[in-house]
């Protein structure tokens, strides 16, 4: 039997539990091959492992090269109407060459030089931007303008319009994630364009946006707007509150009242201050931080994610592949393969010297449809 990728010819060969090849099972085959049709049994290997074997690979990227490549990008290429973006896309080497990190996920460094804007649009896609370096940038979504600086997380769900415009001296990067691949494979986008020029309303740089007014403020829900169906009302969840979050869970386990996930790693999950729920429908936003010396427990998860490390250093085991990663590098974790990292000593920012991971991940595609699963490895 032949199981391959491509449409290829139908190949009766000798197999167990199957009939001898003769020149009537070739025939019957190129039956088959002739009416568009593909008898189970030579596919079932492949459409039914016994667990998810992804086709996308675990791969690191490195933080300088891709830098280095989006500067030099700022240099040659311009960003405007019909480009829309100047984001460099991660291709994972076992999607075929597409734009993927996983089967589900799309993730980009986007760079912006000083004085440049990124057109309005909007698309049905699901997107977020993380900053890893810089500040300076602010995107306007829906009229509203949202200072980006490090650290900051900034979702926006579909069907929003956005530009970005760099008001500094400095150009900036920063991370974009997308459902891009999801999407287009249900079939399920729209695109349109906006004004050329936003107004100079829009053109200022508030210190904190409307959303944020309203809505960031914990536990508290204001009364005089409704939350939008289909992603969070916050379009920022600023760093110092991320980092607040986490120091306090340590503190909290160094007092021995518990607080983090397992010993040494603390973790927060963005969630919509409207529901409690996931910031979009397709997308989970989480933030990691392992201390010096802690070693997360190897996990197994249906669903494929892409991690930056925002900050520190240390070891990152994925499936047979393990790398030194550093600040800034960027890595795809792809379905049912085992997961874990070990935070080491470096130079960083973070006080404790630690391991500081933002992930995101197609999850809640998988929790909504109950396809779920998690074990523990080791
Ligand atoms: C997009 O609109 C942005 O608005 C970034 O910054 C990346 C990748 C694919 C399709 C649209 C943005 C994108 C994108």
């Amino acid at each position: 039997m032949s199981i391959s990728d491509s449409p290829s010819r139908l190949e009766a060969v000798s197999a167990p539990h199957q009939p001898d090849v003769t020149p009537a099972l070739d025939d019957l085959y190129r039956g088959f091959e002739q009416e568009l049709l593909i008898p189970l049994w030579t596919e079932i290997g492949d459409l039914m492992p016994v667990h998810p074997r992804s086709k996308a690979v675990p791969h690191l990227w490195s933080w300088d090269r891709l830098l280095r490549l989006a500067e030099r990008a700022g240099e040659l290429v311009p960003v405007g109407r019909g480009g829309e973006r100047r984001a460099i896309a991660l291709a994972n080497p076992g999607l075929g060459g597409r734009p993927y990190a996983t089967p589900t996920l799309w993730a980009a460094i986007q760079y912006l030089m000083p004085g440049e804007d990124a057109p309005e649009h909007r698309h049905s896609q699901h997107a977020f931007r993380f900053v890893i370096e810089g500040e300076g940038v602010w995107t306007v979504v829906g009229g509203d303008p949202v200072p980006m600086n490090r650290g900051d997380f900034l979702p926006q769900a579909g069907w929003n319009w956005h530009a970005h415009h760099n008001a500094a001296s400095t150009p900036m990067a920063w991370l974009d994630g997308l459902d891009v691949p999801f999407q287009y494979v249900v079939d399920a986008q729209f695109y349109e364009n906006g004004r050329d020029v936003i107004s100079d309303a829009e053109r200022i740089t508030p210190e904190r946006s409307r959303s944020e007014l309203l809505w960031g403020h914990p536990g508290l829900r204001p009364l005089s707007v409704a939350p939008e169906p289909g992603g969070s009302p916050l379009l920022n969840y600023k760093w110092e509150f991320t980092n607040q979050a986490l120091k306090d869970q340590l503190t909290l386990e160094k007092g021995g009242f518990g607080g983090t996930v397992e010993p040494g790693h603390a973790a927060i999950r963005y969630v919509n201050p409207a529901t409690g729920g996931d910031v979009m429908s397709t997308i989970r936003a989480e933030f990691h931080r392992v201390v010096r010396g802690a070693e997360t427990a190897p996990v197994l998860e249906t669903g494929s994610s892409v991690y930056a490390v925002f900050d520190g250093s240390g070891t990152v085991t994925v499936g047979d592949t393990t790398w030194s990663v550093t600040r800034g590098d960027l890595f795809v974790v792809p379905s049912w393969q085992e997961f874990s990292v070990r935070s080491e000593a470096g130079s960083t920012d973070s006080d404790e010297g630690a391991l500081d991971l933002f992930r995101f991940s197609d999850s809640p595609i998988f929790e909504a449809l109950h396809l779920n699963r998690t074990e523990i490895g080791g």
